[in-house]
């Protein structure tokens, strides 16, 4: 089969959400079918949208999707009515790179639903997929019916039908949703989203934050020059991303000092990440099952969240500044690359080099001196492609890519303010910065036979290799 059979170009997409309102406006001839159908809103911008503050039922501090957006929904006789459309997406993961994928009203991940402790919940779901779907509302207390599960708790949504699913949301929380039907495909192709249970009233447990930020962790395998993941990768994804996005494309998360910061984080791919944050202490205040105990919250500055987990942590942000905000597993702070590169550090290529040059004049050798060298090279790369170190910064290039975001804290960040204030400017004197002095010859432990240490023993010859050292060093062992 070819692949085109997924692609969607924007414009087709958008005559084809057109063709969903049509088809909704068409049913208005029967004013019980309107009422009966909420029209679905589609959202085709990757950008952070601002918070969706709630207008009608009771209010609530709403939260802010990273490089995502929170449905809105409609009040029929106090019940909360959503629709969401399973659908083919074209999403924009970075600036130059689009990916082909499945998602929710148009974007992957679907939108953020919001509601508050206690309101019933009616969502409609219409499968625009070429094959069967459910959604599966991950973490709930709810009839077992209602739990999306195709084949066990109900029958799965064949394409062209819409479901509905209706419940208290009972526990105050953050949640998931995805689908559990085909997921090895359906999520490897992006249907996912977050849900998000405000609580009713004043909680001992659930403080009240000025900036609650949420967005899911998943992963893509993406080859190079292509746009369509490839489902039948279990553990070597080479795209890393957060909400379908990969830095240099995840927005910053903007915050005003003295902000106490809230960030909701949950875990859809197949591998954990220890999410670390610089220059601030948070607490985990949260696990999809609820609040944690006073008593079991410590200091932390990374907290590892395991496949199909969610985490909330808090912290106040009390030290302006541009702080650096990623996965610590480095291959997950990279984009596309060949995995079958070998490590050259410390290799003399010059020999090899030449020869080869007289056969290919443009020969290029990589790696020789680590690969910062990466992030400033003008290579060329197949059409859609994301480069794999990638972002620049105010001191030049930062060499990330993947699970990479700045927390922006800002005294003069106006309160509700998301909008990126562009770099921190550092107060004088606070910038590492160049020795200019003379430099010492270092003192170094002499092994053989000096001092307290005994001699080492000479390393048999034959296992002895000759190495250059990158800036002219001299020769050794
Ligand atoms: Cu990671």
């Amino acid at each position: 089969m070819h692949k085109d059979h997924f692609m969607v170009s924007r414009r087709n997409f958008l005559g084809r959400a057109g063709a969903i309102t049509a088809a909704a406006s068409a049913a208005a001839v029967s004013k019980v079918a309107l009422a009966a159908l909420p029209e679905p809103v589609i959202q085709t911008r990757p950008d952070t949208m601002p918070p969706l503050v709630p207008n009608t039922g009771q209010p609530y501090r709403p939260v802010v999707t990273l490089n995502g957006w929170t449905l809105p929904w409609r009040m029929n006789s106090g019940v909360k009515e959503f629709h969401l459309v399973a659908e083919p997406v074209v999403r924009e993961m970075t600036p130059g790179f689009k990916a082909h994928l499945w998602g929710y009203n148009g974007q992957s991940p679907g939108p953020t639903i919001e509601v508050v402790e206690g309101d019933r919940v009616r969502i409609f779901v219409t499968n625009r997929l070429p094959e069967v779907t459910s959604v599966h509302w991950h973490g709930q207390r709810l009839p077992n019916g209602m739990d999306g599960v195709s084949g066990l708790t109900q029958k799965a949504i064949a394409p062209g039908k819409t479901f509905v699913y209706e419940f208290v949301a009972r526990r105050p929380g953050t949640f998931m949703y995805h689908p559990h039907a085909d997921e090895m495909v359906q999520m490897a192709m992006g249907m996912m989203g977050f849900w998000i249970t405000h609580p009713k009233a004043k909680h001992p447990l659930i403080d009240e934050v000025d900036r609650d930020f949420v967005f899911l962790l998943n992963a893509y395998d993406i080859e190079p020059g292509s746009a369509t993941p490839k489902i039948m990768t279990m553990l070597d994804f080479n795209l890393w991303s957060w909400n379908s996005r990969i830095f240099p494309g995840i927005d910053p998360l903007v915050v005003r000092r003295g902000d106490k910061v809230r960030l909701r984080i949950g875990n859809l791919t197949m591998t954990n990440h220890p999410i670390h944050l610089h220059g601030h202490e948070f607490l985990v205040t949260g696990t999809d099952g609820g609040p944690t105990p006073k008593s079991t919250r410590w200091p932390e500055v990374t907290t590892d969240i395991a496949v199909g987990q969610m985490r909330q942590v808090e912290f106040l942000a009390d030290e302006e500044g541009d702080w650096a905000f990623h996965c610590h597993k480095s291959h997950h702070t990279m984009n596309a690359m060949g995995h079958n590169v070998p490590t050259m550090i410390g290799v003399d290529h010059r020999d090899v080099v030449r020869q080869v040059t007289q056969l290919v004049p443009d020969y290029m050798v990589m790696g020789e001196r680590g690969m910062h060298d990466m992030t400033e090279m003008e290579m060329p790369l197949p059409d859609n492609t994301a480069a794999m170190m990638t972002g620049t910064g105010p001191f030049g290039a930062v060499g990330m890519g993947g699970m990479f975001s700045v927390v922006k804290v800002r005294k003069d960040q106006k309160p509700g303010d998301y909008a990126d204030p562009g770099w921190f400017k550092h107060p004088p004197g606070t910038v590492a910065y160049e020795w200019s002095g003379a430099l010492a010859e270092p003192a170094r432990f002499k092994a053989e036979g000096v001092g307290s240490m005994p001699p080492l023993a000479k390393p048999p010859s034959g296992i002895e290799v000759t190495v250059r050292k990158p800036a002219g060093g001299h020769n050794g062992h």
